[in-house]
């Protein structure tokens, strides 16, 4: 079932017009209440009234989980505190949790994200649903609470956890939809099983699943351990919770829609930054159009994934595929991790090397390597008569920077205990990108 098909089905170049005004709303609102932006927007040099919308957007750096640490708890809100109608936490899976806020008005957008991805599930209004979700901080057990009763579901609250009582709700109340983590609904189908429950004990047709990533291997079990249509949910507190995007139920395993009416997709380099190909994967990055507590560009999730049109089906939003994990700054060379900073701090107490460097990061069979580009300090160039260009064989000619060559790729060898090969290039050999940080380290490794 399609829940809001003018939307849903909405042709292409007209959801990109809804989104370009939305996103143009959204930087001048931004402009005017929240000092994060402020200085975001103005480093990038964008006002309200020179951005263009989607084509500007990659102009502005990414919003990053620490942005969140950094403006704990409400720094990042743009209404004041008595406008906000209610607060969340994500679950801290990867540190400490971050706030989140939300207008009434963005309530009710969360329940039609979460109505429009239970719809695509297979639940129809009048249907029992037991939502086995945590109630609480987390966005998961209230988001898809409100989200059920708009579409016109009776919701089972019991949370998650207490697998007696969650099967003893199933028998009795005999709900057609579960919605659960799917490690949760494994334990739920192995226990029905154990206890040789028989078909008639139980009777589901539908579970929404989410929150964590999972298989087509765990989809089979599922579906044939409680005798549903298992489809994925996937959300993040960041951008509002679960119902950023959803599978649907006649189209399992290739891709969940995201409603990008409201969530602004991006798929980019995990260590450039920049923008991939159409169906190439990298890290998720997210803007949301119409929140109003808590608005937030280009939000760095972390997840790896790719995302892609599928123009053959019910839908015209855009698809991704399953999360295949998250990516963070670290690298791992070798079985060493190491962070890019590591080696900027050295570059820092070097004045011999100036502030331009990129590392890149290759396989070689089956053997990673990073090589270290630096730019010569232009004092250092001028001494020895050199300026614009440096060749390997001007390095060897010159002891100077066969010396500087050398003691760099010591420091890096003793603090981060990696063997690194060390180019140094003249003024300008580098590329000057507006990516900041992220754009100096090339992995040219494949992603797993
Ligand atoms: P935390 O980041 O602390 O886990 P959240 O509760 O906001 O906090 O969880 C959001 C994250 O959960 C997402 O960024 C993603 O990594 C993961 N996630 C949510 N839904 C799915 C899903 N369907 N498949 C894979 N991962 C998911
Ligand atoms: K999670």
């Amino acid at each position: 079932m399609v829940f809001n098909p003018e939307i849903e089905r909405m042709p292409l170049p007209q959801l990109r017009a809804l989104q370009n005004a939305r996103l143009k709303e959204q930087v001048a609102y931004l402009n005017a209440r929240v000092p994060f932006y402020q200085r975001k927007f103005s480093e990038a040099g964008i006002t309200p009234e020179n951005f263009r919308g989607l084509e500007d957007l990659a102009k502005l750096g990414f919003t990053k989980k620490t942005d969140f640490r950094d403006n704990y708890p409400f720094g990042l809100f743009a209404v004041p505190e008595a406008e906000v109608s209610r607060l969340h936490c994500s679950s801290g899976t990867t540190g400490k949790a971050t706030v989140v806020g939300y207008t009434a008005g963005d309530l009710e957008i969360f329940a039609e994200v979460v109505a429009r991805s239970l719809a695509a599930a297979g639940c129809k209004p009048g249907m029992k649903m037991q939502n086995a979700y945590g109630y609480g901080l987390f966005t998961g057990g209230l988001g898809i609470h409100y989200g059920a009763e708009k579409l016109g579901l009776t919701v089972i609250p019991v949370s998650g956890g207490s697998t007696d009582r969650q099967l003893q709700l199933l028998q009795d109340f005999r709900p057609e939809i579960i919605c659960a983590t799917p490690s949760y609904a494994q334990v739920l189908s192995e226990e029905i099983q154990r206890r040789g429950l028989g078909p008639e004990a139980i009777n589901l047709q539908y579970a929404v699943l989410g929150a964590e990533p999972w298989t087509e291997a765990i989809r089979q079990q599922v579906e044939a351990g409680l005798r549903v249509s298992a489809t994925n949910i996937y959300g993040l507190s960041e951008i509002m919770g679960p119902g950023v995007s959803q599978e649907d139920v006649n189209e399992r395993g290739t891709g969940s829609y995201i409603w990008e009416d409201h969530f602004y997709p991006e798929v980019v380099d995990r260590m450039t930054g920049e923008p991939v190909a159409e169906g190439e994967l990298g890290v998720l990055v997210f803007s949301t159009l119409t929140k109003k507590a808590m608005p937030i560009l280009r939000y760095w999730t972390g997840d790896i994934t790719n995302i892609y049109y599928d123009h053959s089906v019910s839908r015209t939003h855009v698809k991704m595929g399953p999360i295949r994990g998250r990516a963070d700054d670290m690298l791992i060379i070798r079985g060493v991790n190491f962070f890019p900073t590591q080696v900027e701090d050295i570059i820092a107490n070097m004045p011999e090397i100036s502030a331009y460097y990129q590392m890149v990061a290759t396989r070689r069979g089956s053997l990673d390597e990073v090589e270290v580009n630096v730019e010569v300090a232009e004092h250092v160039l001028r001494l020895l008569g050199l300026y614009d260009t440096l060749t390997e064989e001007l390095v060897q000619q010159h002891d100077i920077l066969q010396r500087l060559k050398g003691s760099f790729a010591k420091k890096i060898k003793d603090n981060i205990g990696l063997s690194m090969r060390v180019n140094p290039l003249g003024c300008g050999q580098l590329p000057r990108s507006e990516g900041g940080k992220t754009s100096r380290v090339k992995d040219l490794r494949e992603l797993k």
